[in-house]
């Protein structure tokens, strides 16, 4: 355990250090350490005879096995997650004491598990959803969590709900269908009879529910917390992450197509964009709020299902994490990895957000039945770096051997420590607010207002973004066998924007609103996608290529598509090597048997001499995906005559290079533009 001035970016490392075993190159042993002389066969009255019980190794290594599993997430079941660093560009004194936002030349390690929220474990990366964004950070005052999602809103006000949202949109509890999905009955049924939902249902219809890549996907920490500073003054504050490369989405045809092809797509590209030094970053954001203004907006600051307009309130950027490692284990780390949003060191605290108060409770009580008991804070992944000192003893699994015969508080045999710690020494204490009411069930008005933030977001949407919320109710409520709860949606999300309702009315054979919608004109562009970073950095492109290609004048093409930061990747009939009509050889990376066009940001078609009715066949079923997916295709040399062959247009995002001068740069322009919109698509 680190001592508390010495903790740094390296500390959990280092910490982890000591868990760490690599088992090559050692003898087999039992558990208890005795090598093993025999693994293949159990040990039997004869060569034909039963197993007897003194096989205390059989024994030992089935119960282990039977035991290997533990419940998982009741939500946020499926993750995946990758250590870091986390840097302050610039000291958050002013607002807060937390040490790690003081000093910009100390780093602090983290361990960040993206997840997405309704799926079980086993189930697909790309399916439509929340994404978890959970930063665990390892601070000289102990652990500080930030249990974020990619979008900065919640479907319901308060924690005692919570059960009921997870609930109507889990897998119907008769036939557990569908997995993964908000597209049936009860979740839309819950959406219409708790109108507060809409707000964030209007983020899960658009395509921040559907992310090309962790790596590119905002997180908030949704409620109002606080920073408390040295002298006790407060200030309300909300967390951003915010991508360097940006915010970017996949569309549905291909994220459901890609479920199939490769269902751990999302993780695979953190994994891989980790192991080529392809090093995430994310940059932290806060938006700051005085306490004199708490009342000073026409939403109330307490309600999580409102955001802060950052027109309104700027988002400062205050530092970055990296994330640099991926996990030895998955289940040491990723599974075992307990957050909580109670985890906070002085200087951080909460808020009244009925919402966040139900969540102190939850998380520490899912972690005692998924891990077994109250030690899981023992778990390496865990630990703090910091040094932890109380009179808690006991339970399954304790591994801390404390020393002593004093367990208790207050005592004089140990000079009364372990001590608390005020203020000053570091102790954390609570933000004194005032409060005081009757007890009471219910909610303030100023909670009541569900529709004018949801319309604020759809008119801050592109028309290509409307089209997709669009297509996506219609999917979605589509999808919906109740007619009466499909009616009960287009009615509710007519209050939203009667273009929208009808729009999706009509698809799904509901009635369109008559009138209604909401007359609120005011938009956030920073809420639409269009508006964010473009990079080619790190997208991936497939290189169909065929025996007989242009080597001499396709290697320095694909040579510039590196430069640029692109992946390219050869794609052919047969894995091996192709040959080019100059006799020279290239590697190929996929057949068309093990990858996909829905895999890739962009397809660059060469082609070959040979006519083979297998390549030709795979790259049209290549080429109509991506046009349809609106993504840049590049083509030279036969390219060009499978292009015309497949009648795919002249049109934007499409890239000839007739004559070679300039593709690769075009190529590389059409790729940064990522999905070109303005295709004629049906
Ligand atoms: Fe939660 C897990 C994020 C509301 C109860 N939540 C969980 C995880 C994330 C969030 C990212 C996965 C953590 C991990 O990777 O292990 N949850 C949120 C956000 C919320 C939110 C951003 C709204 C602002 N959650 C919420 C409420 C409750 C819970 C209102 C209950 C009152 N959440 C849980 C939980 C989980 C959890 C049941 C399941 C597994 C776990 O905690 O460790 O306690």
């Amino acid at each position: 355990m680190s001592d508390e001035n010495q903790v740094n970016e390296n500390s959990k490392n280092e910490q982890l250090g000591q868990y760490r075993v690599d088992d090559s190159d050692k003898k087999m042993t039992t558990n208890q350490g005795l090598k093993v002389s025999e693994d293949e066969f159990s040990l039997t009255a004869g060569e034909r005879g039963p197993t007897l019980m003194e096989d205390f190794h059989f024994r030992e290594k089935l119960t282990h096995f039977d035991h290997e599993r533990i419940p998982e997430r009741v939500v946020h079941a499926r993750g995946f997650a990758a250590h870091g660093e986390f840097e302050l560009y610039e000291s958050m004194k002013q607002y807060t004491k937390a040490k790690f936002l003081q000093d910009t030349s100390k780093k602090t390690s983290v361990f960040v598990r993206f997840s997405t929220v309704v799926g079980s474990r086993g189930s697909a990366d790309t399916v439509r959803d929340v994404r978890g964004f959970a930063t665990k950070f390892y601070t000289e005052e102990g652990n500080y969590d930030l249990v974020a999602n990619n979008m900065p809103v919640f479907f319901i006000q308060d924690g005692i709900k919570f059960p009921d949202i997870v609930h109507a949109i889990k897998p119907e509890p008769h036939n557990e269908m569908p997995q993964a999905s908000g597209a049936h009955d009860t979740f839309w049924d819950f959406v219409a009879n708790n109108q507060e939902s809409a707000h964030q249902v209007m983020w899960l219809m658009s395509d921040r529910a559907i992310p090309r890549s962790f790596r590119m996907m905002q997180g908030f920490g949704i409620h109002t917390f606080r920073f408390v500073n040295e002298e006790g003054v407060s200030h309300f504050v909300k967390f951003h992450w915010i991508p360097k490369l940006g915010v970017h989405s996949l569309v549905w045809d291909e994220a459901q197509k890609i479920a199939g092809k490769d269902p751990d797509f999302n993780r695979r590209d953190l994994y891989d964009a980790i192991e080529n030094g392809e090093y995430p970053e994310y940059e932290l954001g806060v938006q700051i709020i005085e306490e004199k203004d708490e009342f000073a907006f026409d939403f109330d600051i307490l309600d999580s299902t409102k955001i802060w307009p950052e027109e309104d309130v700027p988002v400062k950027v205050i530092g970055k994490i990296t994330l640099d490692q991926n996990v030895d284990n998955f289940f040491a780390e990723t599974e075992q990895v307990a957050f909580h949003p109670g985890h906070v060191v002085p200087g951080i605290d909460f808020s009244n957000d009925p919402l966040l108060q139900g969540r102190l409770f939850s998380y520490l009580d899912t972690q005692l039945i998924r891990l077994g008991g109250p030690n899981f804070h023992e778990i390496p992944i865990n630990r703090p770096v910091c040094p932890f000192n109380n009179n808690q003893r006991d339970g399954y699994n304790r591994q801390t051997i404390n020393e002593g015969k004093v367990t208790y508080h207050n005592n004089s045999m140990a000079a009364n420590t372990p001590s608390t710690a005020n203020g000053q020494q570091g102790g954390f204490v609570h933000y004194q607010e005032k409060v005081e009411g009757r007890k009471i069930r219910a909610r303030s008005e100023s909670f009541n207002d569900h529709f004018s933030q949801p319309k604020l977001f759809w008119n801050s949407m592109s028309e290509p973004e409307k089209m997709h919320i669009k297509q996506a109710f219609a999917f979605e409520v589509g999808k919906v066998k109740n007619k009466s709860v499909q009616q009960q949606v287009v009615d509710m999300f007519t209050n939203v924007d009667i273009e929208l309702a009808t729009a999706f009315a009509k698809e799904i054979g509901a009635t369109p609103p008559a009138k209604g919608g909401s007359n609120i004109t005011k938009a956030s562009p920073a809420l639409s996608q269009e508006n964010t970073m473009k990079s080619v950095l790190t997208r991936k492109v497939a290189v169909l290529m065929n025996n007989g290609f242009n080597e001499a004048e396709v290697s320095p093409i694909l040579a510039e598509l590196k430069t640029a930061g692109l992946h390219p990747e050869i794609i052919s009939e047969k894995l091996g090597m192709i040959t080019g009509t100059n006799g020279n050889t290239l590697q190929v990376d996929h057949s068309f048997t093990t990858t996909d066009s829905v895999l890739f940001d962009a397809i660059y078609i060469v082609g070959g001499t040979s006519d083979s009715k297998v390549f030709n066949k795979n790259t049209t079923y290549f080429l109509t995906d991506a046009y349809k997916h609106y993504k840049p295709i590049g083509a030279t040399h036969d390219g060009i005559m499978l292009l015309n062959e497949n009648n795919i247009p002249n049109s934007p995002g499409v890239v000839i290079g007739s004559n070679l001068q300039n593709f690769a740069g075009n190529f590389v322009q059409a790729i940064a533009a990522h999905r070109h919109w303005n295709r004629d698509v049906i």
